[in-house]
C-alpha cells in the first residue's frame, strides 16, 4: 500500500484552516497532514494545533521557504501539495493518484478554462499569463506540455525531491514553482500536467491580489527561467 503526505502552507489562514484540515481528516486518507505556519499573526496556529496535523513553524518568511519546510519533513514516498485556501477541490488527489503508477510527479493546472469555476480568480490576465511563462518554460526545455507555473497542488515523489533539494532551498519565495518545475525536469524525471478544478478563494489573496503584484510575480518568474536556461546552457 502506498501511502501519502500533504502539505499545507500557511500564512494567516484562520478562516480556512480548520474546515480544510478538518475535511482531511474525514478522507482518512493521509499518513501525515503537515502544515507549515508562515508566522502567521491570525488564530491560524491555535486552530493547526487543535486539530491531527503536525505543525511546523517556519521562521523565514515565503510561500516557498514553507513549502520546502513541509516537503522536506515528510516522511512517506508520496507527497502532495496543496493550498487551504478554499480555491482546490480535495477530491482531485484521486486523479493524480490515478498517474502514480506511470509518473514519479504530477503537477496540477489551473489554467483549463472548463475547470475554473464562477469567481476563481483567474481571470484572462492571471490564465494568459500563466500559460505563457509556462511554454516559455516548456519550449526552452522541452518538457512535456505545461500550462500553469504557479499551481501548488502538485504530487510530487520524496525521491523527486531528494534529487532536487540542495538546490530547491534556495528559493523562499514565490517564484518556488516553476524553480521546482525545472530542476525536475533538468533531473529527467517523469511528469505529467493534470487539469485540476479551481474555485474562489475564501479569505484574501497575498501572493497575487492584484495585477502590479501578478505582473510583478510573472517578470521574476520569466527572469528566473531565463537565468536557469543560460546558466544550464553555460554548464553543459
Ligand atoms: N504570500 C504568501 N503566502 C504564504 C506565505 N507563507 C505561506 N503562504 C501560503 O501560501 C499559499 C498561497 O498564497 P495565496 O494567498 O493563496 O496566493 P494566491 O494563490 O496567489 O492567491 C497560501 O496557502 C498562503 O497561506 C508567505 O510568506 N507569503
Ligand atoms: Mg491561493
Amino acid at each position: 500500500m502506498k501511502e501519502y503526505s500533504i502539505v499545507i502552507p500557511v500564512f494567516n489562514e484562520e478562516e480556512n484552516i480548520l474546515q480544510f484540515i478538518n475535511s482531511l481528516e474525514k478522507l482518512n486518507f493521509f499518513k501525515e497532514i503537515i502544515v507549515v505556519d508562515n508566522n502567521s499573526t491570525d488564530k491560524s496556529k491555535e486552530l493547526i494545533l487543535s486539530t491531527s496535523a503536525k505543525y511546523l513553524h517556519q521562521k523565514i518568511q515565503g510561500y516557498g521557504a514553507s513549502l520546502f519546510m513541509g516537503l522536506n519533513e515528510a516522511k512517506t514516498d508520496y507527497i502532495f501539495t496543496i493550498e487551504p485556501d478554499g480555491t482546490f477541490e480535495i477530491d482531485d488527489i484521486y486523479n493524480f493518484i490515478d498517474k502514480v503508477e506511470k509518473y514519479d510527479c504530477i503537477f496540477g493546472t489551473r489554467t483549463n478554462k472548463s475547470k475554473i469555476e464562477e469567481f476563481a480568480k483567474m481571470g484572462p490576465f492571471l490564465r494568459f499569463g500563466n500559460i505563457f511563462v509556462a511554454k516559455l518554460l516548456q519550449f526552452l526545455f522541452w518538457t512535456t506540455p505545461i500550462s500553469d507555473v504557479g499551481c501548488t497542488f502538485k504530487l510530487i515523489r520524496k525521491s523527486s525531491f531528494e534529487k532536487i533539494k540542495n538546490q530547491l532551498i534556495k528559493i523562499t519565495n514565490s517564484t518556488f514553482q516553476p524553480y521546482l518545475m525545472m530542476l525536475l525536469f533538468k533531473e529527467k524525471t517523469k511528469i505529467i500536467e493534470i487539469p485540476v478544478k479551481y474555485k474562489k478563494r475564501i479569505g484574501y489573496s497575498k501572493i497575487t491580489y492584484n495585477f502590479t503584484s501578478s505582473f510583478v510575480l510573472g517578470i521574476q518568474m520569466i527572469m528566473l527561467i531565463i537565468k536557469f536556461y543560460i546558466i544550464s546552457k553555460i554548464k553543459k
